[in-house]
Parts: C-alpha cells; structure tokens; sequence
C-alpha cells in the first residue's frame, strides 16, 4: 500500500501528532532510548531531515502474521513476527527507491524538472506512524499500531520526503476500534497505559530489543516475557482486525522464511561470533550478542524457571 500527502496542507494535523510526541517524551514514556529525544527537533520540521521537501510518500507493507517461532514454549522461544527474513530496513528502502527512481524518470520524459528524495525507513528521526496515517495507510490503534480495515497491524513503513507536491491532502482513515479493548487488557505488562499510549519502561519489545544492559523485572512482569527473546506481538495477537490476516497466513502453503528460528538446546549453546554471523542479513542484528544471551537466560526461566544455561 501507498500514499502521499502535501507538507504544506499537512501542517495542522501533524502538529497534532507532533505534540502527542512531545507529550509521550515528556511522561518519560521512551525510557533509554535517547535517540527520540535528540531528534525531537527534526520530528517538530521535517526540513531539518531533508532541507527541501514538499511532500511525502509513504508505503505500509505486510509481512508475515503467521508466528515466528515455538508454539510449544518448552521446545524454543518466540520472535516478533516483523523480524522474519531479511532485514526490512534495506529492503522497503531499496524497492521505495526503485518506485521513486521509475516515477522521476517518467516525470523528466515529459518535461518536468527531476524529483529528488530521502528514504527512511526506521533510519531518520521521522514519525513514520504520523505520516502513515496522514497519508491515508491507517488509523492508530490503541495499541499505537498503524492499523488498515483489511491488512491489520502486521505492517512495516517507509516514509520518503519529495522535493516536490503531490497534490494530495491528508486523509487519515477514521478509526475503527470502537468500544474494543482487547490490546490493552491483552498486555501482560500493562504497557499500554491508556489508549495508543505505550509507556516503553513496561513493554517486553522494548526490553528485549531496545534495552542496554540488565532488565530489572522482577516477580510476575518477569514471567510476563514468556518465550519472547525478540519482540513482542502479544497487543496484536489480540486484535480483531489481525484475525482474518493471521487465519489467511496459516492457510497459506508456501513455507514463511523461518531462518531464524532455532531451539533452545541449540541458542543456549550457541557462540556470540556464530550468533552475530547468523543474524547479520535479518533486522536481529539490532540485538547484540550480549542483550541476546541476556533475553535467552530470561525468557528461558520465565519458561522453564530453572538456571539451565
Ligand atoms: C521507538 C519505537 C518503538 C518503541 C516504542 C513504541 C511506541 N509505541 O512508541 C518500542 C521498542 C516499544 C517499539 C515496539 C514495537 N515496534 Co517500533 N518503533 C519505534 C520507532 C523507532 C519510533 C516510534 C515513536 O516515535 N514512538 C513514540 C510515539 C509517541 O510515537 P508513535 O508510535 O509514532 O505514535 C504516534 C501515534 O501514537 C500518535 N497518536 C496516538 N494516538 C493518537 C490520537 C490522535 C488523535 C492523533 C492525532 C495521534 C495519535 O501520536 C504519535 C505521533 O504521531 C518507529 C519508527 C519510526 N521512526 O517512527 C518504530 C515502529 C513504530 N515500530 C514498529 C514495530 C513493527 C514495532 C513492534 C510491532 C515490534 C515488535 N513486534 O516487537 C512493537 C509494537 C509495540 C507497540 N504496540 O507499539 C513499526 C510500526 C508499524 C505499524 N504498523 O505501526 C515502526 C513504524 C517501524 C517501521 N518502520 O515499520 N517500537
Ligand atoms: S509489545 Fe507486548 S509488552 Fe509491549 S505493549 Fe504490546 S503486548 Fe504489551
Ligand atoms: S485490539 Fe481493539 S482497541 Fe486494540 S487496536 Fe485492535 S481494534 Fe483497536
């Protein structure tokens, strides 16, 4: 899926967005992750990212909402299901610059001066969700997912600002959650501290792919990760409008790209350079080797509750 929307008449919803940003920062909502506060200012101006935009182009693309892993906790963990095959940052890039390069060739045939972009795909200090939504991909959920009435919320996006107009005004989807609450009850952490509000010193993806050094969990949010050692789907899982896409996946003959999928026997053995080689071609290479061991050990006794490793 597609779409663009104009800076100019962009301006007054995005501020909307933007200070739903400011107001999250300022909860302390982004625990460690001090890259969103540094780039508060370029989040605020797009021009600070690429000084000539005029415009923006967004594409949401569906991945896999078949599991990623174990369903049966005591054979091997659970990975967010974003994380399977290669690594999404370089490959939307690429196939955004592919469609964009096809489209500035056409328009130069017929006259007009050359387009120039900048891709960004979970690279830049870029609201991709605001932008996403603007351009009419999704509404935002309460579990703060962009989501689509037919496609769920297992989509990855890509923003890329055009140093020319496309014409369009934004046209975000109304959203459809209605009454629903299932995302926010479904968290086993309570990370989701009001609707579309992910409070990230709660959430079991921030610990397990954001966060340095030891997780201080203790009692039932340690059990809580279960057999997530990367990730966690567990507000999309429970969301209606992921039903029909993860029914349709499961039915699906082709065999889902499962190369990092793995048993505990053999991570809890496996050597950090053999891990970093494994991983390096996926979006896991994120995830050094030493926050990796750590998610195995936690996960594993959230699981197992024994100290096998
Ligand atoms: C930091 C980050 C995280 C953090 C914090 C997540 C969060 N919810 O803020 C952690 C590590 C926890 C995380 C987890 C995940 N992430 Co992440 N993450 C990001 C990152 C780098 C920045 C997000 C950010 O700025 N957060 C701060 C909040 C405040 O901003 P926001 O999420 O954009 O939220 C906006 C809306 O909530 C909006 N809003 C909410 N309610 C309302 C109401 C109204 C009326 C309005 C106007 C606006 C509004 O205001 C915010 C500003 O626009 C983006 C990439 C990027 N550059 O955007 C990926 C990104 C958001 N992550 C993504 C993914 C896939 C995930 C996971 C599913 C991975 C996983 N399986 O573990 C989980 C999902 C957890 C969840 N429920 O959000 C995708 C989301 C795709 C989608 N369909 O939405 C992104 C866009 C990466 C990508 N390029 O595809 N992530
Ligand atoms: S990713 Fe997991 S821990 Fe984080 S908000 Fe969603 S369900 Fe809760
Ligand atoms: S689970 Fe319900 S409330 Fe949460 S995002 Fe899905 S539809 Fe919306």
């Amino acid at each position: 899926m597609s779409g663009s929307v104009d800076l100019a008449s962009a301006q007054e919803p995005y501020a909307e967005h933007f200070r739903k940003f400011e107001e999250w920062l300022d909860a302390g909502r982004a625990a460690t992750m001090g890259y969103l506060p540094r780039g508060r200012d370029r989040r605020r101006d797009p021009l600070r990212v690429f000084p000539s935009a005029k415009s923006v182009f967004c594409v949401a693309v569906p991945y896999s909402a078949a599991p990623h892993g174990f369903t049966d906790q005591t054979k091997g963990p659970l990975l967010a299901r974003y994380l399977r095959g290669g690594d999404y940052h370089s490959l939307i890039a690429e196939r955004m610059n592919r469609m964009l390069e096809s489209v500035a060739k056409k328009l130069e045939s017929q006259g007009h001066e050359r387009l120039r972009w900048k891709t960004c795909v979970d690279t830049s200090a870029v609201l991709e969700r605001a932008w996403c939504s603007l351009a009419g991909l999704g509404w935002i959920g309460k579990n703060s997912m962009l989501m689509h009435p037919t496609h769920g919320s297992y989509l990855l996006l890509g923003v890329a600002f055009l140093d020319q107009e496309t014409g369009c005004a934004p046209s975000p989807l109304r959203s459809l959650c209605g009454s629903c609450r299932n995302c926010l009850e479904g968290c086993p952490t309570k990370a989701l501290v009001n609707p579309g509000e992910l409070d990230a010193n709660r959430c079991i993806s921030y610990w397990t792919l954001e966060k340095r050094g030891p997780v201080k969990t203790g009692g039932e949010s340690r059990m809580a990760i279960g057999s997530w050692v990367a990730g966690c789907d567990l507000c999309q899982e429970a969301c209606p409008f992921n039903a029909k896409v993860t029914k349709r996946a499961l039915s699906d003959p082709t065999l889902p790209d499962n190369r990092l999928v793995q048993s505990w026997e053999f991570l809890l053995k496996e050597s950090p350079e053999n891990y970093e080689i494994r991983v390096s071609s996926t979006a896991l290479n994120r995830v050094k080797p030493t926050e990796w061991r750590r998610n195995l050990q936690l996960a594993h006794e959230s699981i197992l509750g024994d100290r096998n490793y």
